[in-house]
């Protein structure tokens, strides 16, 4: 039964029985929330059911599972996805539709969960949907933050944050379960007890303990029989704690406690300059890592007793980043300390478990923990730690590289200084068995760049596993009207195998498929349009090429290429009205870190030249800019059907993969990009002819970089670029206050521009300019549009999914028979 068969009849009744006897809410037949909620939990009756049934298929096959560990899930809103992968859509509209409801409206109600920043938390959410998906066991682990990432607006321009508040309305999906509390302990000191045979045995008093009491939140694979789980631990208190206190009659001191041991999974930390330092993050990785250690064993424990050589067969852990690493040392800890195993033993099972992926080369976005830190939060784990790193280089590097002292120095995993730190990166290499980076390029970055001694003491060790998408939510379930043609168009289902898109290459130069293709870009258009002025209140024409940027705001990610490009649009369309171009609507979506000013200053660049731009009568419309506030999985599902052009232009050697660059190409959106992260498979699958290409090439970069890079030559010899980046200085676009444009210029020039911003301009600019000439073809352009979305079968995250089973996990399917 892997598609769930249930009729529109059946459905009804259950949301009714949802409205009457959970809600107890059936007199407002306009509350679209109330219907939201009714319709979700009918639904989720459904998955449990088929999440029951998948635990005791699991269970009885004995199957061997991946624990995905990860600080961040970019879920979004489930009702949509949900029934898709159950493939009860229909019906459920159906069903829906004989209450008074559209569905499409309920599935817009409900919060898009946001516990997490970026690319990294979406790729972890696409995993699951895969995993669950091809059938695999799978459990995801992570933190139930109260508050997820900020919530964004703009106020005079400028970035405002607000708390999330996904939980204010609850989450039908999300089940809690106190029966699997775990509870960790923190602080304290380590006695050291000589042994009857002469050995010493460290011993951790702990000084607190914290409860982590796990939610569940089902996770339905597409057309399959597999519901899996992401379980996210909420920090609470300790009952023993507590009682203590009250029966001391000392009822606040115990809610003070309670307080302190909640603060655990208050928040989600947003991508910030500083993490190192933060206490309460590197206590949230170790809590979030410990319970859901204890969780993975006590299940291997229920299904075949304490058998540690089992374990490692039936048990694979992936570390997503460095963020969760303590894991390794807590699993050494609980076999040397809880279990009396042997330091080989030990160390053996955890570099059998462990595998790590990394997903960024940005050496400050590096994880540093200071060691005075971890040994007050976490004494006995820096034992081990030291003696992870002792054996280390006293045998792997002394023995490939005798008495070196710099090479001890480079790969210990404590960097000397004045303040002593242990690299969490290098402490992941060392303990797994498999590190990975996110595309081709990535990979072979970290192994000449980032890690090239380990790649030499290891070579099997460092491996590539390009990133993917999920093509339900990402195409199936946000992009229906293009559904539907590919429905009709392609024989097998593309949803499942991605790669069955390819039979839409011979249909790419048929004037009628161009014509139903485009006519279905331009309806997600107006759609787009209509969001966009309710969102912004400015109007954009459908006519015009839509170009988007949307993506964590960041330096390397060159927003403010985009911005510079687009002063000079408008600078030459003021020289001359006249100029022939397609109409532009260039739209943003994009959050600042809250303590990054840079990033927050271009976002307030962009919105100030907006307002000017969008209000200028002389270039005729032809020019249009909008940031649209609070970007979120909802408002990407929204924009990413209707773009027309994929800006993807980070720096080349920074972007690890990116994977808006798939979502916007899946979608028939043509790239500009530079040679960067996953952009270099997107231009091998699509053809160098469907896509824009500009700029320099990590090569390039790097030999730039060597001479020694001056910004002020590009300033001087391109009057342009000179022109409008003085009008930065000026007061232009803020009148009667010059200079409040003026940081991102001082960052290009004097700044240094780190991200070679002004050493590409002019290619950009050039590349933007074949683009236009592109579109203005309209055959040509529906050709590549189409193209894109024929040639995206790479990108799926099954196939992401099946390299890692093939090459790091080694599962099996747990399929119904
Ligand atoms: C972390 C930090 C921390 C502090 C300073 C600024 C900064 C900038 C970037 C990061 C990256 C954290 C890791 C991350 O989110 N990487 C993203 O992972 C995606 C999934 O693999 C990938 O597509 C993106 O290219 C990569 O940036």
């Amino acid at each position: 039964m892997a598609l769930t068969k249930i009729t529109k009849a059946e459905l009804t009744k259950r949301i009714k029985h949802h409205l009457n006897f959970t809600l107890d809410d059936v007199t407002d037949n306009q509350n679209k929330e109330a219907y939201w909620k009714a319709t979700s939990l009918a639904i989720n009756d459904i998955v449990v059911e088929k999440l029951q049934a998948t635990k005791a298929r699991q269970q009885s096959a004995n199957a061997r599972s991946v624990n995905y560990l990860s600080l961040e899930y970019l879920m979004g809103r489930m009702l949509s996805n949900n029934l898709h992968n159950l493939g009860v859509y229909e019906a459920a509209e159906a069903a829906v539709r004989d209450l008074g409801h559209e569905l499409s409206d309920l599935c817009e109600q409900g919060a898009d969960l946001a516990l997490g920043n970026g690319g990294l938390g979406r790729l972890a959410a696409c995993f699951l949907d895969s995993l669950a998906t091809l059938d695999y066991a799978a459990t995801g682990y992570g933190i139930h933050y109260q508050h997820g990432l900020f919530k964004q607006s703009f106020k005079d321009c400028r970035q405002v944050e607000e708390p999330d508040m996904w939980r204010e309305f609850g989450n039908p999906w999300e089940v809690c379960r106190p029966d699997a509390a775990q509870t960790i302990a923190l602080y304290g000191h380590v006695k050291h007890e000589t042994q009857a045979d002469g050995t010493v045995k460290s011993i951790w008093e702990p000084k607190t303990h914290c409860k982590g009491v796990p939610w569940d939140i089902p996770i339905v694979g597409y057309n399959s029989a597999t519901v899996n789980v992401l379980r996210l631990w909420e920090g609470t208190a300790t009952e023993a704690f507590d009682w203590d206190h009250f029966s001391d009659g000392n009822y606040i001191h115990a809610l003070k406690d309670n307080v302190r041991a909640e603060t655990v999974s208050k928040v989600l930390y947003p991508k910030d300059e500083h993490e190192a330092g933060k206490e309460l993050r590197f206590i949230q990785q170790y809590f979030f890592c410990a319970c859901s250690l204890k969780d993975i064993i006590a299940r291997h424990e229920r299904s075949q007793g304490i058998d540690w050589s089992a374990f490692t067969d039936s048990t694979a852990i992936q570390l997503n980043d460095t963020h969760p690493t303590i894991a390794i040392v807590e699993l050494m800890r609980i076999l040397l300390d809880e279990y009396d195993m042997a330091w080989d033993e030990s160390w053996a099972i955890c570099q059998k478990v462990f595998s790590y992926t990394n997903h960024t080369l940005l050496p400050e976005a590096l994880e540093k923990w200071s060691v005075r830190l971890f040994e007050k939060v976490l004494p006995r784990h820096l034992e081990i730690v030291y003696r992870i790193n002792e054996d280390f280089l006293n045998n792997e590097v002394n023995e490939k590289w005798p008495h070196d002292f710099q090479m001890r120095r480079k790969l210990s995993l404590i960097e000397e200084g004045h303040e002593r730190m242990v690299r969490m990166a290098h402490l992941c290499v060392v303990s797994a068995h498999k590190v990975n980076g996110v595309a081709e390029i990535h990979s072979k970055l970290v192994k000449q760049d980032l890690f090239p001694e380990f790649d030499a003491l290891w070579p099997e060790k460092l491996t590539n596993v390009t990133n993917g998408i999920t093509p339900r939510r990402w195409l199936k379930a946000c992009n229906p009207k293009l559904s539907k043609l590919l429905d009709k168009h392609v024989n097998e289902d593309w949803a499942k195998d991605l790669n069955n898109l390819s039979q839409l290459v011979a249909l790419a130069d048929t004037p009628k498929f161009q014509k139903e293709f485009m006519a279905i870009k331009r309806e997600n258009k107006v759609e787009l349009a209509k969001e966009i002025e309710q969102l912004t209140g400015v109007v954009v024409s459908p006519d015009a090429i839509f170009d988007v940027q949307i993506k964590r705001l960041h330096e390397y990610k060159r927003q403010h290429l985009n911005f510079l490009h687009i002063l000079a649009l408008y600078s030459r369309l003021l020289e001359n009205p006249n100029l022939v171009m397609q109409p532009r609507v260039f739209i943003f979506g994009a959050k600042a870190a809250p303590g990054y000013h840079l990033a927050k200053e271009i976002i307030f660049a962009i919105n100030k030249v907006a307002e000017k731009i969008n209000s200028d009568q002389r270039i005729q419309g032809k020019l249009k800019v909008v940031f649209l506030p609070n970007y979120r999985i909802s408002l990407a599902e929204k924009i990413i059907p209707g773009a027309d052009v994929s800006e993807q232009i980070s720096t080349a050697g920074k972007e690890a993969s990116g994977t808006g660059n798939m979502k916007l190409a899946l979608n028939g959106a043509v790239t500009i990009g530079t040679l960067d992260g996953a952009n270099i498979e997107i231009a091998e699958e699509v053809g160098n002819e469907n896509i824009f290409i500009f700029g320099n090439t990590v090569e390039e970069v790097k030999a730039i970089k060597a001479q020694g890079y001056n910004p002020y030559h590009f300033y001087e010899t391109n009057a342009e670029l000179k022109k409008i980046l003085d009008w930065l200085d000026s007061d232009f676009f803020t009148p009667g206050q010059p200079y409040q444009l003026s940081a991102i210029k001082h960052s290009l020039l004097d700044g240094g521009d780190p991200y070679l911003v002004l050493a590409d301009f002019q290619s950009y600019s050039d590349a933007h300019q074949a683009l236009d000439i592109a579109y203005r073809d309209q055959s040509r352009w529906a050709r590549m549009a189409i193209l894109n979305t024929a040639c995206m079968g790479k990108f799926n995250s099954d196939r992401s999914i099946q390299d890692y089973v093939e090459n790091i996990w080694h599962l099996a399917p747990c399929a119904e028979k």
